[in-house]
């Protein structure tokens, strides 16, 4: 079977495919993206190619894989197309978005990336290197491009953060700056970092949707990807050109003075909820989050966890609505979303997303019942094997060190709690003091040793009033 590339476009089935409409051949790209993962390429990716559609032609995309070669090089060769399969309520639909007209990889030509960061037709630096990839490597990279422009007197860039991190464009501002001297103060001074809260589910693309992308399209596509139609970008008015903002709020992106409501909101509700359930899922045996969402004792739990431990601290005041629309998102049964893939890199997810609640419940003295038992799946989860007897792999930066804790006290609560909840870079200064958090965690270990997960976790609702 044929690819997907520009020469195969016109194959592609006239009636339910939507295809990019600019002439690509012609653009230059506008935005260097780091970070070609899925998440990119089914959310901005789409909203880059409405611009383009809609006559903005500077919102072409070089899209950088940082590492891996096989996709930048996959996508090369299609040049730079691939279709997104959509599924909403009224059924699915592919949509081939045309943005994506270049694509590097990072660690095999830093030069290319780097004449691309100095390019004068560069405008944007958008950013998906996931919690992890706020490196000096990273800063290093960055900093020599901006320092070509600089050099050449061409005007700063808008860099945006789009990983899930609360303050993430103060963030990379600081990683860029940390360094003092006249580069640092050049960046300051001409460049732009807008805080920015993403969202859509993307899981990573599997062997069966580029199956149902041949099926569909007629042609191969190893870039397919399947996504919800839900989308959320919100992004701080921060700009070097201050009409993007208009521009992108005309392809449906909310631009705000501040993202922090809609930030912590999204961290905490659907972030913080999608790592319970990869740790329970992995945990219970079960794929995909859908599987999770759809056993009645997990949704109770979610449903509970989100009203009455993580919402009462939102300013986001619409929360109701946004944890009910959440609710049926995780249970869309086309997304297939891995519970391992959610569980990879929990060391560096978990920080942003349970503490801050718990903090607070305890700060008001209300009740930690639910955090507590997040926090306590995660320890079982560390041990690599589920209550079936199937072992799985723990992907994490930190899963050596945590994993080695794990099993050297698996099956006694108080010593597991003891060696890993005292993990400041996972729990922040204050949990791993707080007595009564250790406690709840520590009892619901032990349940969850000896009756498993799923009847400790009946026992907690049973316990909680609704
Ligand atoms: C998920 C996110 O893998 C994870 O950690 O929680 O990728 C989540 O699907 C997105 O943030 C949704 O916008």
């Amino acid at each position: 079977m044929p690819s997907l590339n520009r020469h195969t476009l016109h194959q592609l089935p006239e009636r339910g495919v939507r295809v990019p409409g600019a002439d690509r051949q012609h653009l230059t790209p506008g935005v260097l993206h780091l970070g070609l993962g899925a998440f990119h390429r089914a959310h901005q990716a789409l909203v880059f190619d409405q611009l383009l559609q809609a006559g903005h032609r500077h919102w072409g995309v070089h899209g950088v894989a940082m590492r891996s070669t096989t996709l930048a090089d996959a996508l090369a060769r299609q040049d730079g197309l691939y279709a997104v399969q959509v599924a909403s309520q009224q059924g699915l639909h592919w949509q081939v978005p045309g943005a994506l007209l270049r694509t590097s990889v990072a660690a095999r030509e830093p030069e290319v990336v780097r004449q691309a960061i100095a390019a004068p037709g560069t405008r944007w630096i958008t950013l998906t290197v996931t919690e992890k990839g706020y490196t000096s490597e990273l800063a290093a990279l960055l900093r020599q491009g901006l320092a070509e422009r600089q050099q050449a007197g061409l005007p700063g860039l808008t860099l945006a953060s789009c990983d899930n991190l609360s303050d993430n464009g103060r963030r990379l501002q600081a990683l860029c700056t940390a360094e003092p001297g006249a580069l640092s103060d050049w960046i300051t001074a001409h460049c732009a970092f807008p805080n920015s809260m993403v969202d859509r589910i993307v899981p990573a693309a599997t062997p069966e949707r580029l199956q149902a992308a041949r099926q569909a399209l007629g042609l191969d596509d190893d870039g397919a990807l399947g996504t919800e139609a839900f989308w959320e970008w919100v992004i701080e008015r921060r700009f070097v050109d201050p009409d993007d903002g208009p521009a992108l709020a005309s392809a449906g992106v909310t631009v705000v003075d501040d993202v922090r409501p809609f930030e912590e909101a999204k961290l905490r509700l659907l972030n913080g909820s999608h790592s319970a359930m990869a740790c329970l899922g992995a945990v219970l045996g079960l794929a995909v989050i859908a599987d999770c969402i759809g056993t009645p004792a997990i949704r109770q739990f979610v449903h509970s966890l989100m009203s009455h431990e993580v919402a009462p601290h939102l300013s986001r005041r619409d929360w109701p609505a946004y944890r009910d629309a959440l609710l049926a998102r995780f249970g869309n049964p086309e997304l297939k979303h891995s519970v391992h893939q959610i569980a990879t890199d929990s060391s560096q997810k978990i920080p942003l997303r349970w503490p801050p609640s718990a903090e607070r419940q305890l700060a008001a003295g209300q009740r930690i019942s639910h955090l507590a038992f997040c926090a306590a799946i995660y320890l079982r989860y560390l041990r690599g094997v589920n209550e079936l007897g199937q072992p799985y792999t723990v992907n994490d930066p930190l899963a050596e060190p945590l994993q080695a804790l794990a099993r050297q006290h698996a099956g006694d609560a108080a010593a597991t709690v003891r060696a890993l909840l005292t993990q400041p870079a996972l729990w922040g200064p204050s949990l791993p003091q707080d007595a009564r958090w250790t406690r709840a965690v520590q009892q619901h270990l032990e349940r969850i040793q000896a009756v498993g997960a799923l009847a400790a976790l009946h026992e907690l609702n049973a316990a909680t009033p609704a």
